[in-house]
Formats: C-alpha cells, structure tokens, sequence
C-alpha cells in the first residue's frame, strides 16, 4: 500500500492536494504526518525525502516528492485515478492551467498562506500589487474555465480533473481571506468546500494541536521565516 508523508492539515495545501487526489481515486493509503517547522522538522522529512518538503509518496521502495510527479506516478498505475478531461482542448487548458498553479502565484502562496481553521475580513489593497494581479488571474482563469466547460458539471473543466485538485486549495484561501469573486467563481469555491473528502480534511485540522504563529499572526512575507507551498 502507497503511504504519504504529508504536514499539518491546517496549514499544508500541498499535502492537501495530493491527499484529495489519492483519496477522490478511492486508492488506499497510510499517512505519515509530520508537523511542520518543528525543531526536528527537516530532520524527520529527511528520512523520507531528499527535498525535505512535503508530500512525499512511498510507493515500496521507490520514493515520490513533489505533488506533480507524485499524481503522474500514480496515475501510471491506476488508469482510473483523477486524470484529465476527455477533450484534447480541454486536456491542454486543464494541464495549462494545472502548470501555472503548480509553478506560479507566488504571492498569493507567500501573503495568503493556507490556515483552514482562521477566518480574516482581509483588506486587498493591503496585498503587493503582484498579489492583487494574480488573485485578479486566478478568479479570471476560473471564471474562463466555467464559462468554457461548466455546462458538463460543476468543475473547472465540467468533470471533476487534477485541476480541481490543484486549485481546491486556492479556493479555501480564497474562504480564509474573504477574498471576494466573481459569481462563476464563487460557484468553484462552493464546489470545492461542498466535497465530503475536503470537509474530511478540514474537520480533522481543526483539532490539530499545533500552531504556526508567523501563519496565524499573518506576519508579513518578507518577515516570515520560509516559504510556504
Ligand atoms: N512543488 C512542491 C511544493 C511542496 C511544498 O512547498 N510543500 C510545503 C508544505 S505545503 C513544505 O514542505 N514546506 C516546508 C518548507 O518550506 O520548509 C509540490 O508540488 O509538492
């Protein structure tokens, strides 16, 4: 059986992503979980990775990091796992999409860190401009993509895709901050928080014990001490 490595529920959206992914594909899993930013934090991912971040997939003895390698991997086994939508078109916008998520909206990763459990009535035009820009990209992406492909379901891409996974945990920022939307994309953050995997999820870090003051206190980016996934 395939086990991750993932970081607290509360504040990791990468472990989260491939957690929703595993567990949307009904594939069976053991989890590790290894708070983050503890004193032997990045001694106890050591054992497992060698990027010393999480997810990490243990698949016997082959080792997976990084979310996008690890949903690839796994999708090679399971032909049936959360996959790409049907069309080459919108196979193409979804990856696209999914890349840009993947590798981009740093901002938005370093001043809107993931915190399920906090609710801030936040003021946008407190963010840096390039906050504000991809916030304005990432609600015009989604509203594209639902005016594209949302008459074949609620997704992104109509049927549910890795690019629901890898905006699902954009989406409960955007609820966190109070980050305001347009009506297609609200209709995505609504989707995304009416998952029974994903209020799963959510419940659980609510009663996580630990605590990430520089997240909590949203202490400024450039102040904190790492970057957050
Ligand atoms: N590109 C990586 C990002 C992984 C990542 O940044 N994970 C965060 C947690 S969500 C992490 O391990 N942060 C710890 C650190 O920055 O030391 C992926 O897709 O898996």
């Amino acid at each position: 059986m395939y086990k991750i490595v993932i970081a607290n529920r509360n504040y990791s959206s990468w472990s989260l992503r491939v957690w929703l992914f595993l567990t949307e594909s009904t594939i069976p899993f053991e989890e590790i979980r290894i708070p983050m930013f503890t004193a032997s934090w990045q001694t106890e991912i050591a054992r497992y990775s060698p990027g010393g971040r999480v997810p990490v997939l243990v698949d016997g003895d082959i080792t997976v990091w990084d979310s996008s390698a690890i949903m690839e991997h796994v999708r090679e086994q399971h032909s049936n796992a959360v996959g790409w939508p049907e069309s080459v078109r919108a196979r193409a916008h979804a990856r696209s999409v999914s890349a840009e998520m993947h590798s981009g909206f740093l901002a938005v990763r370093d001043e809107l860190p993931q915190n399920l459990r906090a609710r801030h009535q936040l003021d946008v035009n407190q963010l840096s401009a390039s906050c504000q820009q991809q916030i304005a990209r990432i609600d015009a992406l989604w509203t594209d993509c639902r005016q594209q492909y949302g008459k074949a379901g609620k997704w992104l891409f109509g049927e549910f895709s890795i690019a629901d996974i890898m905006f699902a945990p954009v989406a409960l920022r955007f609820v966190t901050y109070s980050i305001a939307v347009s009506e297609h994309s609200q209709a995505f953050i609504e989707a995304v928080c009416g998952m029974k995997s994903v209020q799963h999820w959510i419940d659980a870090a609510r009663v996580e014990s630990e605590s990430i003051p520089f997240i909590d206190d949203l202490v400024p980016s450039r102040d904190s001490p790492l970057v957050l996934g």
